[in-house]
């Protein structure tokens, strides 16, 4: 089947819904209107916003149990850029990458850069991984890396990031985010205190080698792979960390990374206001860090974090710069298929957190009449903004139904015949 996925394709299919749209679009409009919501401006700001996609998040992922690779998987970092130019194509609101270092390190970063560039795409934030040993590595990260007892350990893992950091710049990137499996399985088998004093000097490295307008990201994480202790285990020492690294030092939020019924909404609200929020990876979990799809699992979650960040922007706080990125593994569904969902879901959230009559809100505070408070929310969540987001889609140049399109133009048949499935891939090797 012949391969097709340009604008007029994109244009062809959409005129097939485009009718009914315009019909649900006005009926949404008038509703808002007596809700005293101009729908344009919420068409506005669903179109103008951003969430980048993981370059790993392209590949099917895997458990530690199986991976179950699917047909047309990426075999290098130019494949995945390709993928992830199908999701901007048809989302229009995911024009940045996150890389992942040495998974996608190029020979060439320019060429690298070029290339996401004549694809409308940018490099966002740059991941080091001192989580794995590489085959040319002269000392493992078995027991630790910035926290590890032995000194050698510690350097070879600044230097990782040091070596990230200057990549990024190539890339043209805007942050670095660090997030490091350190912690121990067994009590007694880490100084607790001593670990993070480490880690944090580790920090303070990176930190001092920061080029001029980067952002540093510290990723809190509960447990895994470390299964009894985790050297930045929660956003309070990370906060502490971003503290005492400086200005240009922030916590990112991993919404699986969170012990079960964590208020995370009431962390973001702590983060937003002590000004350490670096921003998010978005995904969803019903237990661990389960990495599925953002907004699958628990909407509400999600649409109550977005009703924090909204607060704030529209209290225009200085300094409020979240990074929006999804951080997901796709063991069962097309990744390119996930990867746009979970898209429209963020900017669901985000769109109907901007329906919160927040005078309204506040009134009922004040009186603490709850009932009246949560129902103002709730209002906002149950408002079914799909028109909103399907035509900021189409005005964009994207899809109105980004699987229906994508599933229409044989791009994974196309990417399988394209990219026969190398022995590495086969094994399940990322
Ligand atoms: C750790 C994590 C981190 C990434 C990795 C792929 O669980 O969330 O952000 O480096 O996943
Ligand atoms: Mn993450």
């Amino acid at each position: 089947m012949r391969f097709e996925l340009d604008a007029e394709h994109i244009a062809t299919e959409n005129r097939k819904g485009l009718t009914a749209l315009e019909d649900d679009y006005d009926h949404l409009g008038r509703q808002l209107a007596r809700r005293g919501v101009e729908i344009e401006r919420l068409t506005e700001r669903a179109q103008a916003f951003r969430v980048s996609v993981p370059s790993w998040g392209v590949g099917t992922g895997g458990t530690r149990f199986a991976r179950f690779a699917g047909p047309g998987e990426p075999r290098n970092v130019f494949e995945k850029v390709e993928d992830c130019e199908v999701v901007w194509k048809l989302t229009r609101s995911t024009p940045g990458i996150s890389l992942h270092i040495p998974w996608d390190k190029p020979d060439s970063a320019a060429e690298l850069r070029s290339f996401a560039q004549t694809r409308g795409l940018y490099i966002d934030s740059m991941n080091s991984n001192t989580f794995q040993d590489q085959a040319d590595q002269r000392l493992s990260y078995k027991f630790g890396s910035l926290s590890h007892t032995d000194p050698a350990v510690r350097r070879q893992a600044v230097e990782h990031n040091l070596e990230c950091l200057e990549l990024g710049v190539k890339l043209g990137a805007r942050s670095h985010t660090v997030w490091v499996g350190d912690g121990g399985n067994f009590p007694g088998q880490l100084h607790t205190r001593k670990a993070l004093d480490r880690y944090l000097d580790g920090l303070r490295a990176i930190y001092r080698a920061l080029p001029p307008g980067f952002r540093l990201f510290i990723e809190h994480k509960l447990y895994e792979p470390a299964f009894y202790s985790t050297v930045l285990n929660d956003w309070g020492v990370s906060y502490h960390c971003t503290r005492e690294l400086g200005e240009r030092a922030f916590s990112l939020v991993d919404l699986g990374h969170h012990a079960p019924n964590v208020n995370i909404e009431m962390i973001v609200a702590r983060l937003i206001q002590f000004g350490k929020l670096a921003g998010f990876h978005f995904n969803d979990s019903k237990y661990g860090d389960d990495d599925l799809d953002a907004g699958s699992i628990k909407p509400f979650q999600l649409f109550l974090i977005f009703n924090e960040l909204v607060d704030a922007e529209l209290e225009g706080l200085p300094g409020f710069e979240p990074a929006y990125m999804l951080d997901q593994s796709h063991n069962v569904t097309d990744p390119i298929e996930s990867l746009m969902t979970s898209a429209v879901e963020v900017v669901r959230a985000y769109v109907q957190a901007h329906l919160v009559d927040r005078a309204r809100l506040a009134e009922h505070q004040e009186r603490n009449d709850a009932l009246l408070a949560l129902q103002a929310l709730k209002r906002a969540f149950q408002t079914d903004v799909e028109p909103i987001l399907a035509m900021a889609r189409q005005r964009a140049g994207g899809a109105i139904d980004p699987v229906g399109v994508y599933r229409a133009s044989g791009y994974r048949d196309q990417t399988a015949q394209k990219r026969p499935a190398s022995g590495r891939v086969r094994a399940g090797i990322v």
